[in-house]
């Protein structure tokens, strides 16, 4: 069986970070192994959140892990919120990264904002952090402070999403993805390159008529969990934007759907049924 370490905190509500990726991975048949960095009451999108640090546990788990000779078939960066927290991803590369595939999703930005405690300065470390992995898989906003290039928010052609990707492999990964991208009415979808066979992918969905916070990290959850599975980047590419579509139109046949996520649990069974 494949595994995977995922390191990013736990939100105890918001549907965000571990609590989607732990139980999309494990749904894609890949074991999810887990460092959580920190605990909040919800995510930071809301108010009077509680935090509690958990950097101090990282290094030890890290260090009992080598004792024991794990070893990772991937690992997955998400919200990282400090610039110790992105130090310490860098040491899990390091320590266990040789023979696996890492993925970075630069989780820090949306909609043309950093989320709350976050600086030019943490986007230009976590551009560092960008550099080492192998897919780096950014949203337009992400992409802009990663590259310190204006946020375009609609309008852009398809050139500029070439150009941007080419910047963005440019800090060193092999492969980006940029998420959330619209070339053409009534489409959302994702836009990859791979740089060292100077290849271009594009895969999209139909655009639902509500955005919602927290597809991001669903996303690329079950983007990773469908490549460490072998299904190929491309596959695995459409498996994940056709997922998250099946997550807003579940969610969106839901009258009282809460606002903060999406039902990507009803979901589940979806996206067990497209990994075959
Ligand atoms: O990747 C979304 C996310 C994860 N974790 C925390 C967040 C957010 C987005 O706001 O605040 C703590």
């Amino acid at each position: 069986m494949k595994r995977i370490v995922t390191i990013q905190d736990v939100s105890c509500v918001g549907k965000c970070s571990l609590t989607v990726a732990l139980p999309i991975i494990s749904a894609e048949g890949v074991e999810a192994a887990v460092i959580p960095t920190a605990v909040l009451s919800t995510h930071t999108m809301f108010k009077n959140f509680t935090f509690h640090d958990l950097t101090g546990e990282i290094k030890p788990i890290m260090n009992h892990w080598k004792q024991e000779g794990f070893t990772f078939d991937g690992i997955y960066t998400g919200y990282l919120g400090s610039f110790e927290q992105l130090d310490l991803a860098a040491s899990l590369f390091e320590q266990f990264g040789k023979n696996s595939t890492i993925l970075v999703d630069p989780c820090m930005a949306d909609n043309g904002a950093l989320y709350v405690g976050f600086d030019q300065k943490f986007a230009d470390s976590m551009a560092k952090l960008c550099g080492k992995a192998d897919i780096i898989c950014p949203n337009l906003t992400e992409a802009s402070y990663l590259l310190h290039q204006p946020y375009v928010a609609s309008g852009y052609d398809e050139t500029y999403v070439q150009e941007t990707l080419q910047k963005l492999t440019d800090l060193g990964s092999n492969i980006a993805v940029l998420t959330g991208i619209s070339l053409e009415p009534g489409k959302l979808g994702i836009y990859a390159y791979n740089k060292q066979e100077n290849k271009y992918f594009q895969y999209y969905s139909e655009e639902l008529p509500q955005h919602f916070h927290g597809t991001g990290d669903i996303w690329a959850s079950s983007f990773f969990g469908a490549l460490i599975r072998d299904k190929g980047m491309e596959e695995s590419l459409r498996i994940a934007t056709d997922y998250v579509c099946e997550c807003i139109r579940v969610t969106l046949q839901e009258p009282d759907h809460n606002t903060y996520g999406v039902n990507f649990e009803q979901a589940i069974p979806y996206l067990v049924k497209r990994l075959g």
